[in-house]
């Protein structure tokens, strides 16, 4: 059993990943500073259903579970909050999810792009500074992004590719063609925790992760208020989730352009899977990898004719728009990203499938009642003009 401590255990996939290993017996603590309820405040958007304060919901787990996690509340660019959280506890692993999360919310305007490099680089920053002083054998597991490769007109390897010029080979991180100020944060983040392994020694993995949809977990069922923060506003809101809020609203489908565009995805479940094969198979001392962490690839097309097939299926009338683009991203590109890494340690992807989707349908229609038809539509414009 491990003493695991979860940065940004408030949030979407923080507070899932702390009950998913608690319930398995490690040693959990959360840490968060609950940036992200006032970064929602100031746009004016809410999860579908109110989040129980942490607190609470801790207590419920423990009365549930018999298991204690530990919460710690504190800001990652506030060093003293990590060098004294590192030196309280000693963890063993370290699951860094605590940054802030949405491109559309780097992209408002000078200020959320300083804020968001802020945020996340020095808080990642000053996260293997204090694991270099007080922790240097914990495994750090880092939550990257796929939007750090961009859309790239080769085959997507996992963090490094090997390389002829010249005459000469090597192997060497692979390009980076990040989507917005919020992916290139990643991108910076990357650069600094692989500096760090390879100066001190460090091991860390850089989950690269695809976009996630779905709304409860296994622990989340426990109880109604253990739920995770859910959003479809534009600017924390992921695609799926958001066609999802949007078919049981009556709303058209927001295709952004031509929607050919293609990412990766993967079930929140999938997501909690993959950071535990993470956590039971941890690197070197040194080792810096890079696992890219997704179950499959669509179009938006095809992400929305799939919700519009189990919406009918379910009895909802869906219709399709396309709206013109916010964002400045290739509609047509080659897309072939490897996700070898945690398939051989033993991934077994759930499939998006209607029965999945179905699911998501009636867990919304249940708060049908607390959509906001204002925060759909997309405000925030990667070009201002
Ligand atoms: N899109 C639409 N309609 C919508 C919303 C989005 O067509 O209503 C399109 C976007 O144009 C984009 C794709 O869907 O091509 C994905 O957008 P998204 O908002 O679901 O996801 P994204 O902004 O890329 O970011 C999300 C998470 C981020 C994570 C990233 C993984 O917010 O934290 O890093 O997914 S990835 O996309 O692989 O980089």
């Amino acid at each position: 059993m491990k003493k695991i401590l979860i940065l940004g255990g408030d949030g979407y996939l923080g507070w899932p990943t702390a009950m998913y290993f608690s319930r398995r017996g490690h040693d959990v603590t959360v840490l968060d500073n609950f940036i992200k309820r006032a970064w929602q405040m100031e746009r004016g958007v809410e999860p579908l259903v109110p989040i129980t304060p942490l607190h609470q919901r801790i207590k419920i787990w423990k009365e549930i579970t018999g298991n204690d996690i530990r919460l710690l509340v504190g800001d990652l660019t506030n060093p003293r909050i990590i060098y004294n959280a590192l030196e309280e506890l000693v963890p063993d692993v370290i699951v860094h999810y605590a940054e802030q999360p949405s491109a559309p919310f780097s992209m408002v305007d000078r200020h959320h792009a300083v804020l968001t490099q802020t945020n996340n680089v020095v808080g990642t920053l000053n996260l293997v500074f204090a694991m270099k002083s007080l922790c240097p054998n914990a495994h750090l597991v880092k939550l990257g992004t796929m939007g750090e490769y961009g859309t790239p007109n080769i085959d997507i390897e996992e963090g490094f590719i090997e390389i002829e010029h010249k005459g000469r080979r090597d192997v060497l991180p692979f390009p980076k063609q990040p989507f917005s100020f919020y992916h290139l944060s990643k991108v910076h983040d990357s650069h600094n925790i692989m500096f760090a392994c390879k100066t001190w020694g460090l091991r860390a993995t850089d989950l690269n992760q695809g976009v996630v949809y779905g709304i409860e977990t296994d622990e989340t069922h426990l109880h109604p208020l253990l739920h995770t923060s859910f959003h479809y506003d534009e600017v924390f809101g992921t695609v799926i989730n958001r066609f999802c809020v949007q078919a049981v609203a009556g709303i058209p489908l927001t295709v952004y352009g031509g929607g050919n565009q293609t990412r990766t995805y993967l079930n929140i479940m999938d997501t909690l899977q993959c950071v535990e094969l993470t956590v039971n198979n941890p690197p070197q001392a040194g080792e810096y990898r890079v696992f890219n962490q997704f179950t499959e690839k669509f179009s938006i097309n095809e992400l929305a004719e799939h919700v519009k097939h189990a919406g009918e299926h379910h009895g909802l009338k869906v219709n399709v728009d396309h709206v013109p683009n916010p964002r400045d991203e290739q509609d047509k590109h080659y897309f072939n990203p490897s996700n070898e890494n945690l398939r051989s340690l033993g991934l077994k992807p759930r499939k998006f499938s209607d029965v999945v989707l179905e699911q998501m349908l009636v867990d919304i229609q249940a708060n049908q009642g607390r959509i906001d038809r204002d925060v759909i539509h997309p405000k925030v414009k990667w070009r201002q003009n």
